[in-house]
């Protein structure tokens, strides 16, 4: 199984949080462990967006950001994970005075040791701050390749709403010419049209999320003549009240119209479960069975970025 839809600043526990805060000397403003956790209640996208920023103000060092992603790397790896492309959101850090390097340095000094130590092949892709203004994201991006950054493409995430895939046609435009690959977030809160543009306007290769879709019947039938991948988060769209409950999620039905489907945790720090955990759910209240697993497993591998030699030793 590949995990194609991850934000590596999403996987910070609660008890990391603590410890990196202890470590940095920053001062929390929440009292205690309890307290934290009881902020994990989110009514909509923006709600939990505003907690994941604040969060982060305990990631300083580059030790901090390989600390994280080692910690995700070995979580992941118990749950079955053999592949992983991470997202993260480098703008997140160097908007408040951590240089693009720590950043980028820390994340990719964990992810060059993990096949070796826990078996999981990686890549890293940049994600952009679609709240931001495109300007923004073009310099960072500039910056990235200026400094030579082991990425392999860029997405796009963030408050969706009100902030289209038509704000980015030239920062796409600029990864396809660096030869990145691209991604987006589109379809989570935001219209279908959203993610026929990402396609269209942008060239996107895969969507994140993309549920949405479902209120489209003409863009599922593309979707699936073309087998565009959508990376789905069951756990992350139940937390965010994209779908009112897991027993509602469109998965079932985005599987018999036949679309290339894969499921991600998205945020496993703060929508409650790893890919595996996700998975457990998906049987036990939507009845999910083996083969349908085994199918968005193979999704999985095949949509991903992954050398054709190492998607032929995963499949
Ligand atoms: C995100 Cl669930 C989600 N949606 C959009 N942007 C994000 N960044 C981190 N998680
Ligand atoms: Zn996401």
């Amino acid at each position: 199984m590949a995990e194609l839809h991850l934000h590596i600043e999403g996987t910070l526990q609660p008890e990391l949080i603590f410890a990196l805060a202890e470590r940095n000397g920053i001062e929390l403003p929440y009292a205690d462990l309890d307290e934290l956790r009881s902020r994990y209640e989110f009514t909509d996208l923006q709600s939990f967006l505003d907690l994941y920023y604040a969060n982060m103000a305990v990631l300083r060092t580059e030790q901090d950001f390989a600390d994280m992603t080692r910690d995700y790397l070995a979580r992941a790896s118990a749950g079955g994970v053999r592949h992983v492309e991470v997202m993260m959101d480098p703008q997140a850090h160097v908007s408040r005075g951590v240089p693009l390097e720590t950043c980028v340095n820390g994340v990719a000094s964990a992810l060059a040791t993990s096949e070796e130590e826990f078996g999981v092949s990686t890549l890293l892709i940049a994600a952009f701050l679609r709240d931001l203004p495109e300007d923004d994201a073009l310099e960072v991006l500039e910056q990235l390749l200026a400094m030579n950054a082991p990425i392999a493409g860029i997405g796009l995430d963030s408050a969706e709403v009100g902030n289209p895939p038509s704000k980015f046609v030239r920062l796409y435009q600029r990864a396809a010419e660096a030869g990145l690959h691209r991604i987006a977030h589109a379809g989570e809160e935001g219209p279908a049209s959203y993610i026929t543009d990402s396609l269209d306007l942008l060239g996107v290769e895969r969507i994140d999320h993309g549920i949405r879709c479902m209120e489209d019947a003409a863009l599922v039938e593309r979707l699936a003549n073309e087998q565009v991948p959508l990376t789905v988060c069951p756990l992350s769209n139940v937390r965010l009240r994209a779908v009112d409950t897991l027993a509602d999620h469109p998965l079932p039905a985005m599987l018999s119209a036949g679309l290339n489907v894969s499921v991600n945790s998205d945020d496993p720090a703060y929508f409650g479960g790893y890919v595996d955990d996700n998975f457990v759910q998906l049987r036990a209240v939507l009845g999910l069975t083996a083969a349908e697993q085994s199918r968005l497993a193979a999704n999985s591998i095949r949509s991903s970025f992954a050398s054709d030699a190492r998607k032929a030793e995963l499949l």
